[in-house]
């Protein structure tokens, strides 16, 4: 008999995974982690009933929520990630030179720990790298504590219940500001835009409270429930985010990337217009 894993994402929207076997199964101090195998997307992680991430499809969504920021900054030398405990993201931030630190501030080293051991072709020894900065506990209180300053803040978190609520509180993102250098961006892990329109318009409103210029990053996470998926963006220089294809390509990307180009950066900020429209 096959198996198959049902993501509990939406009350009345769903969808399954077929099951090869399971990888890991248990309870880290903060949340419910499996991690199953699956004939299309590989190993597969799963927090609180939510898909994370897939080994397959993982480079779409960390290369979008990575290299969009770091080359529209151009020089980045210190990137704060807070979550991200795959691994995933770090690994996509130290792809770049410049970057000089790269620190991670994640609530739950369980998620680390079972990352470490099940998903290593996720985060490719970018724990062990010199330049990253491992930080166990809160990122709100992180942000509001450290005297360090960053270029760009990546929110690699969970979704907006649970542990990962109050990293999308208008006061997160006043004290993400107060830590960025002049010229810095903030990309934040947004949410489906179909099934969550609402939700997603009210975070980009209350990063608008905080940032002059901000926006989304669209995508497409095929593991992520109905595959479209946005980061928000936020920055108050509105010039960061008009950078041309040839612009971005002037400037050193890493290789071997599969999803990022310039073109699909540019591209990422033109959305039809439903999705910044009120929902009907
Ligand atoms: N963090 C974002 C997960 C979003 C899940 N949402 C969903 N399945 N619609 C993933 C962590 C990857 N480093």
């Amino acid at each position: 008999m096959v198996e198959w894993y049902e993501e509990a994402y939406h009350p009345d929207w769903r969808q399954r995974f077929q099951v090869e076997g399971y990888v890991y199964r248990g309870r880290t101090q903060f949340q419910e982690a499996l991690v199953f195998e699956s004939p299309l997307f590989g190993r597969v992680l799963v927090l609180d009933g939510i898909v994370q991430t897939t080994e397959r499809d993982e480079f779409i969504y960390h290369e979008m929520i990575t290299h969009v920021a770091l080359m529209a900054h151009g020089a980045v030398r210190d990137v704060l990630i807070i979550g991200g405990g795959d691994g995933g993201t770090l690994e996509e931030v130290l792809k770049h030179r410049s970057v000089a630190r790269a620190t991670m501030v994640e609530l739950d080293p369980g998620v680390i720990e079972l990352a470490r051991a099940h998903l290593p072709g996720i985060n490719r020894g970018a724990f062990e790298d010199p330049r990253t900065e491992l930080i166990f506990g809160d990122g709100v209180k992180f942000v509001a504590d450290t005297a360090q300053q960053f270029d760009v803040i990546i929110v690699d978190s969970t979704d907006p219940f649970g542990p990962g609520e109050v990293l999308f509180t208008q006061a997160f993102y006043a004290d993400c500001r107060a830590t960025l250098r002049a010229g810095g961006i903030i990309v934040a892990q947004s949410g489906n835009v179909f099934a969550e329109r609402e939700r997603l318009q009210a975070c980009l409103a209350r990063l608008g409270k905080v940032f002059r210029d901000t926006s989304f990053i669209l995508t497409s996470v095929p593991a992520y429930l109905g595959g479209p998926f946005v980061f928000a963006w936020g920055s108050d220089d509105p010039a960061k985010r008009r950078l041309s294809p040839a612009q971005l390509a002037a400037r050193p990307l890493p290789e071997g990337l599969r999803c990022y180009t310039p073109a699909v950066h540019a591209a990422a900020f033109v959305h039809p217009p439903w999705l910044t429209a009120a929902p009907a």
